[in-house]
């Protein structure tokens, strides 16, 4: 099987980046090592803290974020660095080729009841207009992204990865302490029959969503004319590896409860990142109206609803939205 990076060097990746994308494996490396220790290591459970989301901080957030922030920042290839877990962007290298953004332990509430918990990452060139101190670095739309990708810590530690081709899959061989290329190219059929969403919030959603959810349930018997089954792992890196390695659509659409925050997941660090592995499949990655990877950011949190997937079922899905 290939190795990581003759795979990278094949694909013209220019060498700064591969360096890059290197520095956040080995923090993915150790992160998965640690969350493999599980409570022998007295990694589970929750600190006193609560991060910019007003979401309570697990230790394994801390350790993850600080993993990663220790060492991109040692890496000399970065200029600015965000976090869900940073309230700020953190400056990192002057002159720095790159920017990189992260979610450290994406689905944390999964720690303790060791579900399936990831990692997920994205890089962009840095802007020599703005000082390396500005969250203005991040304002980039997500077609800007030179990487994404997700290292999913489950029965095995998985890789995701575009560099702006395909997007393929690696799994980490332990023993070698490497990850190996297991799929040369991800391709999400354009129709399916599973859907992906938290159906407690089904009463907060907009009378299109909940209509087009209505219609997956009555499957055969409705206007859809054939079974759908669900899939809900409380974790998008968990939800969207499987979209991606069999096909899907997911989806957390806008809270209408909730006027003044009506989407949940980020744009910097969850949507956009997942939109650009799902397109680089032949996948289609939108909000409830527009595609994920053109909207002009303006705050590096800044939530938006999602929708993504299989591209006929999006379609069909945005259908029901108009
Ligand atoms: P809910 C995890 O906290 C996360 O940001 C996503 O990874 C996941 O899909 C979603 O929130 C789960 O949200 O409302 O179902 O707990």
């Amino acid at each position: 099987m290939k190795r990581l990076i003759p795979r990278l060097e094949q694909d013209n990746v220019e060498i700064e980046l591969i360096l890059l994308i290197k520095t956040i494996l080995t923090a993915c490396k150790e992160i998965s090592f640690r969350v493999g220790q599980g409570a022998l290591s007295n990694v589970l459970g929750s600190t006193l803290d609560e991060n910019i989301q007003g979401e309570t901080q697990k230790k394994l957030d801390v350790i993850s974020n600080q993993l990663l922030k220790d060492m991109l920042l040692e890496s000399g290839k970065v200029r600015t660095i965000a976090s869900e877990e940073e309230d700020y962007v953190v400056a990192a290298t002057d002159d720095a080729p790159y920017i990189v953004a992260f979610d450290p332990l994406d689905g944390s509430s999964n720690i303790d009841i060791n579900g399936q918990i990831g990692t997920i990452f994205t890089i962009y060139r840095a802007n020599n207009e703005v000082p390396a101190e500005s969250e203005l670095q991040f304002a980039q739309p997500g077609s800007e992204q030179v990487c994404a990708g997700y290292v999913l810590y489950g029965p095995s530690t998985m890789l995701a990865l575009t560099t702006g081709g395909p997007s393929r899959l690696y799994t980490l061989d332990k023993t070698q302490g490497c990850f190996l290329l297991t799929t040369e190219t991800l391709t999400i059929a354009a129709e399916t029959a599973e859907f992906s969403l938290n159906m407690a919030n089904f009463h907060q959603w907009s009378s299109g969503f909940s209509h087009y959810v209505n219609d997956l349930l009555l499957g055969e018997n409705g206007v859809r004319g054939k079974k759908f089954n669900m899939r809900w792992n409380g974790a998008m890196v968990g939800d969207m590896h499987r979209v991606l390695s069999r096909g899907g659509i997911f989806c957390y659409p806008n809270d209408e409860s909730k006027p003044a925050q009506p989407a949940k997941l980020r744009l910097l660090y969850e949507a956009n990142p997942l939109a650009m592995l799902v397109e680089n499949a032949h996948g289609k990655a939108y909000t409830e109206h527009e595609r994920i990877l053109s909207i002009q950011p303006t705050h590096i949190h800044q939530r938006v609803a999602v929708i993504m997937g299989s591209a006929n079922e999006v379609d069909t899905c945005l259908a029901y939205l108009k």
